[in-house]
């Protein structure tokens, strides 16, 4: 069954993988799926045509036959569940790998969030200055706690899991910022999944729809 997700047509982040389609193309060239994608403006992604596939009309979505998907989250589970490769096989093994995935979801990719937003859309507040140092020491937590726990290990399980895909795609967020390079072992952590073929592959394929539409191709 033939799998479209979409896309920014030109990302805010001007191809630098930020976007999240990014790691949906990861996961689908880690299992060696191909794909289509569909790319949208701002304006498409709040229309009614997309509502109906995405509630919140945001990006990436996942179509393959009459199932259609939206979080990401959600897609690179059933990726994960549908192909091997991203879930290791036994049970208690799985269940830590899809514990990783909620944890880079839902308690490191929220101060992360938070840090973007500081620095991208409240820069210019009176209150900005005050803000950012609180914002940063949240993140700084996190990643000491991730930090410590990784210790000198290669993936966050015994081995490469959709846990360590979603949290290196959520830490990738905060290269911009500098603050990974304050945890050398979180840094190298991310730079091992930027080496995976799979990654490189989804990186050109998202770069390469914002050099082609920058270009007028
Ligand atoms: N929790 C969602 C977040 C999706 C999301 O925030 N998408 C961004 C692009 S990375 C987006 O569409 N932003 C534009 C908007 O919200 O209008 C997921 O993981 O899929």
């Amino acid at each position: 069954m033939p799998i479209t997700i979409t896309a920014f047509e030109k990302s805010p982040d001007r191809g630098a993988g930020l976007a999240r389609d990014t790691r949906v193309r990861w996961a689908l060239e880690e299992v060696g799926q191909p794909y289509e994608v569909r790319l949208l403006s701002f304006a498409e992604m709040k229309k009614p045509a997309h509502l109906t596939l995405h509630p919140f009309g945001q990006i990436p979505t996942y179509e393959e036959g009459d199932l259609v998907l939206f979080e990401t989250g959600a897609i690179i589970f059933h990726i994960a569940e549908c192909h091997s490769g991203l879930l290791p096989e036994g049970p208690d093994a799985r269940a830590r790998a899809i514990t990783w995935m909620f944890a880079a979801l839902n308690t490191v990719e929220p101060p992360i969030l938070d840090l973007s937003i500081a620095r991208i859309l409240e820069s210019d507040k009176p209150w900005a200055e005050q803000r950012l140092p609180l914002v940063k020491d949240r993140v700084r937590n996190r990643l000491d706690q991730l930090s410590r726990h990784l210790g000198d290990a290669v993936w966050l399980e015994s081995a490469f899991s959709a846990g360590d895909l979603m949290m290196v795609s959520v830490l990738l967020r905060l290269k911009p910022s500098g603050l990974l390079t304050e945890y050398p072992n979180l840094a190298d952590y991310v730079a091992r999944g930027e080496a995976r073929p799979a990654y490189k592959r989804a990186f050109a394929a998202q770069l390469a729809v914002f050099t082609d539409t920058s270009t007028g191709g």
